[in-house]
């Protein structure tokens, strides 16, 4: 995957984004007519990108196969996707590699003995949503299709190093870690081989040792722990990152660890030991021009515009977004809320008790701590969003993703954003209560539609959290807001809907009220940009776009940008 740095100093990556050939499969016979062998015909594309923002297929469910070819010297690769939408099938050279369910979290392959020379890679991608999609088909964004991240092809050479989890523990006094590493290896010989080991931190060993495994053989192994003296925190104001260098005597992973610790304490949260107002928005990775191949130049853009407003965090709203922008937020020092594309109002209860339903969301889970472990900048993990969690349904599972992130997520917050907030069943669960309500909005789903019954709601919800005894978990407004059309303005009337000064009023009410509610620790405005949505959500969504961006979806300020820039750097000055 692209990185802000370099990955690899010794492995050879075959980058394979630019040019694929392509070919909409409308009738999805092409398995039967064998173009996993190659394709017949085609146009040319460029990958990553998503079909519908190509000319003509603005609106295309359904199957499409791309094809590339490529030169390598042979041996083993691992093939790596950053995300195909949303079923993905691969061959190489004709022969069948796998698939993989799910889009927004990588996946792989490694083939073993692959010939110096050309070589023929094809994926049949599948965007067709089913009775077990995930989403399901009544889900606010755009259900695009296509090769989304990037490809590439690593050579792997000898011992390789497949992942590393840095793992530590801080002192009390936060000046020391205890860190070790979770590595997993493959050995890509055909026979039995041995090779060191070693993991430094910036110029500091941590580990050396020798390695034997069988042919083939893949292991996991943890380090013994190393006492990391004076340690520079990760903070917000100075996010120290250190360079984390993997390596055998022919395979090297170097990736980012930043020593951060995050806690709640009596309706606080805690960055390093200081009391934090979580200041955010929501951000879906979605562009018009380029559906969810979101820019790399862009997503620095985003992040300039929302540190600008004076946000020092962002919700990913609804899944995990590309390891480059978390890359960025590691830099930047802004937290980050990461969480899997569970979009609960499309889940009925039939969905939500079916147990493949359940086990996607538990590989989507699996798949997200794997290759987002190591990011300092992700201090939440999120569930699900707005799934019926009333249901004793959504509290077993939930239960189960719970422990799951607690044993396996590292130093987290564990949430999931109810817009239950009379009757969720999973408060206990969490480590911060996440609330999403559209009061002044909407006049259904839980909302009403006056500015008045927020503070109605604000001490509805004080009292069920001391009835359940969970006064003391702080609570976070992880959504709220109203859509404006950008250029649409009132004169003098602001309660007019839809317009950009309504919608800046119910943002200024919200955020005035819940900071100075005693038990909420944070706000998550709905959302940073527009965002073009699915033919499904027919309520209140002109242009078939959602429409309560703060900036419009090419990224232009609405008048709440401004207000929200104001609140942001008022409470900001207040600490
Ligand atoms: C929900 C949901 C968002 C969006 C929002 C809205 O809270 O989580 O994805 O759909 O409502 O705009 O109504």
């Amino acid at each position: 995957m692209k990185r802000l740095f370099n990955d690899h100093n010794i492995r050879n990556v075959i980058d394979l984004n630019g040019a694929w050939l392509f070919k909409a499969d409308p009738d999805k016979s092409g398995v039967d007519l064998g173009w996993g062998g190659g394709l017949p015909c085609g146009e040319t594309v460029t990958v990553p990108s998503c079909w519908n923002t190509h000319l003509g297929m603005y609106n295309y469910e359904g199957v499409c196969w791309y094809q590339k070819k490529f030169v390598t010297d042979g041996g083993t690769l691992f093939i790596e996707f950053g995300s195909v939408m949303t079923q993905a099938m691969v061959w190489l050279d004709g022969i069948y590699l796998g698939d993989h369910y799910g889009a927004f979290t990588q996946f792989d392959f490694i083939v073993n003995d692959v010939a110096r020379g050309e070589h023929t890679l094809v994926v049949r991608a599948d965007s067709t949503i089913t009775e077990k999609s995930f989403p399901q088909r009544y889900t606010d964004w755009y259900n695009y299709g296509g090769i989304a991240r990037d490809v590439a092809a690593h050579e792997l050479k000898g011992i390789s190093i497949l992942t590393n989890h840095i793992k530590y523990e801080l002192s009390k006094d936060l000046k020391s870690a205890s860190v070790y590493c979770d590595i997993e290896l493959y050995n890509t010989n055909d026979a039995e081989a041995t090779e060191s080991i070693s993991i430094t931190i910036d110029d500091t060993a941590i580990y050396s040792g020798k390695i034997t495994l069988g042919s083939h053989e893949k292991v996991k192994i943890t380090t013994p722990v190393y006492e990391f003296s004076d340690v520079e925190l990760w903070q917000m104001e100075s996010p120290r990152l250190y360079t984390v260098t993997a390596k055998t005597d022919s395979d090297d992973l170097i990736d980012k660890v930043g020593f951060r610790k995050i806690e709640v304490s009596n309706n606080d949260i805690l960055l390093n030991g200081k009391s934090i107002e979580l200041r955010g928005v929501n951000r879906h990775e979605e562009h018009p021009d380029w559906g969810f191949a979101f820019h790399t130049g862009l997503m620095k853009k985003d992040i300039d515009l929302i540190k600008y407003m004076g946000c020092n965090t962002i919700r990913g709203s609804h899944y995990p977004q590309t390891q480059f922008f978390i890359d960025l937020l590691d830099e930047s020092g802004i937290l980050f809320w990461s969480e899997i594309p569970m979009w609960g109002c499309g889940f009925g209860e039939k969905a939500l008790k079916d147990p493949d339903i359940v086990a996607h969301g538990f590989q989507f889970h699996q798949e997200m701590v794997k290759y987002y472990y190591n990011h300092p900048s992700i201090v939440i993990w999120g569930m699900h969003n707005e799934v019926d969690s009333k249901l004793e349904c959504v509290r077993e599972f939930s239960i189960v993703w719970a422990d799951f992130l607690r044993k396996n997520g590292g130093n987290r917050l564990i949430t999931h954003a109810s817009n239950h907030p009379n009757d969720d069943i999973c408060y206990d669960l969490d480590d911060i209560i996440c609330i999403n309500i559209y009061h002044g909005w909407y006049n259904y789903y839980g909302g009403s539609g006056s500015f008045s019954d927020w503070d109605k709601q604000v001490d509805t919800l004080r009292e069920r959290l001391k009835s359940l005894n969970l006064y003391g978990t702080p609570v976070i407004m992880s959504e709220f807001g109203a859509a404006a059309l950008a250029g649409y303005h009132q004169h003098f009337d602001s309660g007019i809907k839809w317009s950009e000064e309504y919608q800046r009023d119910i943002i200024e009410y919200c955020l005035e009220l819940f900071h100075k509610t005693e038990y909420m620790r944070g706000f998550y405005v709905w959302q940073f940009a527009n965002i073009r949505t699915s033919p499904s959500m027919d309520i209140n969504r002109v242009r078939y776009y959602n429409n309560k961006g703060i900036v419009d979806e090419h990224r232009n300020p609405k008048a709440s940008f401004f207000k929200i820039k104001e609140l942001y750097n008022k409470y900001a000055n207040e600490e």
